[in-house]
């Protein structure tokens, strides 16, 4: 059976406890219970992890590149600010990424309208909530 990662960057372990008007009442262990169900429906394996440090999140993508058939990311902050993040990707091309953000990040800060993994990423999913990663993982199936 085909593993993919179900990447989490900082500040996710806190959902469901804090901002619940920007990221909903749904805490990370919720999330990753609805990703292993929808893999179960895909035939995937979804191993879902979270970290809030940049290298940890780099060396996961680099083990994914020798494991995982793909990657679905919501790299947090990292998403806007991250080069060591973006040139991971592109190191274990031509693993496909795909991107989720829980928010629509194009109506919120400016800051935020930027993402270093949209560049090297297959498709990005974002403003539909927890669901953004069942629909990144279906989209995923179609490219593996
Ligand atoms: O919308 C998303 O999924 C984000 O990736 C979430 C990040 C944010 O920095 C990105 O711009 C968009 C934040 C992670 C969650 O942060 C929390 C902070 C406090 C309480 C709950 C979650």
């Amino acid at each position: 059976m085909k593993t993919v990662f179900v990447l989490n960057g900082p500040n996710l372990n806190m959902l469901g406890k804090r901002e619940q008007g920007i990221y909903g009442s749904k805490a990370l262990d919720g999330i990753a219970e609805e990703c292993r169900e929808a893999g179960k429906a895909l035939g995937i394996e979804v191993d879902f992890r979270q970290s809030n440090h940049e290298g940890v999140l780099v060396d996961w993508i680099h083990e994914a590149g020798d494991k995982a058939a793909g990657i679905v990311i919501n790299a947090g902050a990292y998403s806007h600010t991250s080069i060591a993040i973006h040139d991971a990707i592109r190191a274990i091309a031509p693993t496909p990424v795909a991107e989720v953000h829980l928010s629509n990040i194009y109506a919120r800060e400016a800051f935020r309208h930027h993402s270093m993994v949209s560049p090297v990423a297959v498709g990005v999913i974002c403003g539909f909530g927890p669901l953004g990663y069942t629909l990144a993982l279906q989209a995923l199936a179609t490219k593996l």
